[in-house]
């Protein structure tokens, strides 16, 4: 199953609790049902453990996958994520002068197919992946329903908005085993940390305070003069559920595909 990413907007620069939960309607491939890789396909880059440029020999076989995976590749069973599609966001309100609450809902994420490796760094002793992403640009369209206050403002809306974020770079940290799959030795991540930077937002709300104009437009402004402060406070919260939704992603692929095949002792 394809989970997704979850954007989130919170209106405060101060201290803010939020919720996310991403989840995907589609139903889940079974996975245990798609045997692993015999051959090396065409997207598959393959290195050896003793390649003293081994970083950069697993950073192309990441670089040259991505565009077949956000197509999909169905003989290893992974849906295709552009544009991606989230069901529902969810936000519960922070305590103090701004508090927010509601969900965003129908998120359509357009974007993550052009993603570029950076950079990686595979510890085989240590067993630790580390990956850098850059994606240029992400455009998200969803429906948002929120309710709460933005300083002395109030805030209530229910109705379309967008959100633009420019040049995001991820770094993603994985703790990985080698366990076997239908007798081959497979790459798995136990555990995934997701960091994050972006280098800009522009985020707009369609129909704040019931269509209220002149309200409506001093709180898209404040969002966007604050933007990223708000996504900075949420780091941490967004970077967690990130972290679920590449974990899965990149299991799900690297779960199917052999170790021989890209990762060779010789
Ligand atoms: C990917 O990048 C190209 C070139 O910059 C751009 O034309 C295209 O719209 C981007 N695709 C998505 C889904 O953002
Ligand atoms: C898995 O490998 C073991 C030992 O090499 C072998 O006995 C067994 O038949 C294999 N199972 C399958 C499903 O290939
Ligand atoms: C985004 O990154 C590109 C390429 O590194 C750079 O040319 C551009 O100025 C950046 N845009 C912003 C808003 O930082
Ligand atoms: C999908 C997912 O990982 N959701 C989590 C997002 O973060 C919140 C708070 O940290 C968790 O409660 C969700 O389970």
């Amino acid at each position: 199953m394809l989970l997704l990413t979850a954007i989130v907007v919170c209106a405060t620069t101060l201290g803010c609790i939020v919720m996310i939960q991403a989840t995907n309607s589609q139903k889940p491939i079974q996975q245990d049902q798609i045997p692993p890789l015999q051959t090396a396909p065409v997207w598959l880059n393959a290195c050896k453990k003793k390649d003293p440029n081994l970083d950069e020999c697993i950073r192309m076989t990441f670089q040259n996958m991505f565009p077949y995976l956000a197509k999909g590749i169905p003989e290893i069973g992974t849906r295709p994520f552009e544009p991606m599609h989230i069901d529902k966001v969810s936000l519960t309100k922070g305590q103090g002068a701004i508090t927010l609450s509601g969900a965003f809902t129908n998120l359509i994420v357009h974007g993550p197919s052009n993603t570029t490796a950076l950079y990686t760094k595979m510890d085989l002793v240590k067993n630790r992946l580390d990956i850098g992403l850059f994606i240029p640009t992400i455009k998200v369209e969803s429906k948002y329903d929120l309710k709460g206050n933005l300083l002395l403002l109030p805030l209530v809306g229910v109705g379309d908005a967008k959100l633009y974020l420019k040049n995001v770079t991820t770094h993603v940290q994985t703790k990985i085993f080698f366990p076997k799959y239908m007798n081959e030795t497979v790459m798995v991540a136990s555990s995934m940390k997701v960091d994050f930077n972006l280098a800009a937002m522009r985020a707009n709300f369609d129909n704040l305070f019931n269509g209220n104009k002149v309200l409506g437009r001093t709180v898209n402004t404040f969002l966007n003069q604050n933007a990223l402060e708000v996504v900075n406070d949420l780091k941490e919260n967004i970077g967690e559920n990130l972290s679920t939704i590449f974990k899965q992603i990149m299991n799900d692929a690297f779960s199917h595909m052999p170790t021989k095949l890209w990762l060779q002792d010789d």
